[in-house]
């Protein structure tokens, strides 16, 4: 049934859901009655609907933002932004009422990234580094709002894109459809491929008309790679062993300059890349590293205490809401908006630098 378009369940059923659970999210706080009976029956200028953007968090108690983007549009139609607002300003500055603007994009001069280096050249403590950025077309719905057509088009648009890359990032796409079990879960063990098994995803619609459009286009070696129709529209990745940081984001910023004179993504002054979901607006970076810390993880609290010193999100080595294995952890910057690409990368950098620092200490 997944190959189906989803179809939210009514609204009234997600809006009393939300009211009787016990959802702590920035959808509960901020859904008022009052904004709920002024968009539940409106659409937004790209069809979205007020039931495809709280599905989500109004059947997942745990989640802690609760609400996604049906398409671009909501974070600029004069009714829907506001409430979309009142979130983002709430989820990256901790106050509803803050005033965050994002900068304009900035990635660094070429001094500046080849100064961004190797950050363990021993080699014993980064297992692997990636980067990743998120884009998405101008104009067209994300998963909740899209329809067959709209992810086909977005799939051929998106190859056509990627065929033009030269070099080092040229590369073949790969259809997830069509795709045997056992290359898919081989390259999914390998961190290069996304898997279909979040249902917080899901139920935000995320997984419409699968696997239509979904897919994965990568470079001979593996070191630069785009996801089709996951979460974004686009997920552009570079990524390789070792901690060589500049490399990795050189690459991956030289493919998305190329990409940017192919298509228009959407953006917004003051808000950055705009995203599915708000927790990514802005750069849409994330960049992180598969670090061996087996001193600093026997108390997970120490570790803990630097992440939050240096705004680092740490996450199991299978990604988000999975477990770390071995004493290797994902580190990686948790603030994306208000700030450039390049101070992005670069909090990253300091914060693992210090992380390395200490479990150096302890070995
Ligand atoms: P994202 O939000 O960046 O897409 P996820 O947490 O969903 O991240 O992880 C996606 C995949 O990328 C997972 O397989 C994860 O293990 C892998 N990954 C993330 N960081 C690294 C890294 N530094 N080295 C190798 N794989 C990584
Ligand atoms: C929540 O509200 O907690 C979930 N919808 C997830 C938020 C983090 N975003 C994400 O994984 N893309």
């Amino acid at each position: 049934q997944w190959r189906q378009q989803w179809i939210s369940k009514p609204v009234e059923e997600l809006w009393d859901s939300l009211q009787k659970g016990k959802s702590q999210s920035l959808l509960k706080k901020h859904l008022t009655e009052a904004t709920y009976k002024k968009l539940k029956d409106k659409k937004t200028t790209l069809g979205g609907t007020l039931a495809q953007c709280i599905s989500s968090g109004a059947l997942h108690e745990g989640s802690k933002v609760g609400i996604y983007a049906c398409d671009p549009a909501a974070y600029s139609d004069p009714d829907w932004k506001e409430l979309f607002n009142l979130i983002i300003q709430d989820y990256h500055t901790g106050n509803a009422a803050g005033t965050v603007k994002h900068p304009q994009p900035s990635f660094g001069t070429d001094a500046e990234i080849d100064s961004l280096g190797d950050l363990d050249p021993t080699g014993q403590f980064v297992v692997s580094t990636r980067v990743r950025v998120a884009r998405s077309h101008a104009g067209m719905p994300f998963p909740p709002a899209a329809k067959k057509e709209d992810f086909e088009k977005m799939e051929k648009l998106g190859c056509e894109g990627l065929s033009t890359l030269t070099g080092e990032l040229a590369g073949t796409y790969y259809p997830l459809r069509g795709m045997d079990k056992a290359t898919q879960n081989k390259m999914i063990e390998d961190h290069f491929l996304f898997r279909a098994d979040d249902s917080v995803l899901g139920d935000a619609g995320g997984y419409s008309c699968w696997d239509t459009g979904r897919g994965i286009f990568h470079n001979k070696d593996k070191t630069f790679l785009t996801w089709l129709n996951e979460e974004d529209h686009f997920r552009f990745i570079s990524m390789q062993k070792g901690g060589n940081l500049g490399q990795i984001y050189k690459r991956l910023v030289s493919a998305i300059k190329h990409m940017e004179t192919k298509m228009k993504f959407a953006k917004m002054d003051g808000l950055g890349y705009l995203t599915f979901c708000p927790t990514n607006l802005g750069t849409t970076l994330r960049a992180s590293v598969h670090v061996r810390v087996p001193m600093l993880s026997k108390d997970p609290k120490v570790l803990k205490d630097i992440c939050a010193k240096y705004n680092l999100q740490p996450r199991g080595v299978h990604g988000e809401h999975s477990d770390s294995k071995g004493g290797i952890y994902d580190i990686s910057n948790r603030q994306r908006l208000g700030l450039t690409e390049f101070q992005a990368v670069t909090a990253m950098k300091n914060g693992v630098l210090e992380i390395i620092k200490e479990e150096a200490k302890l070995t």
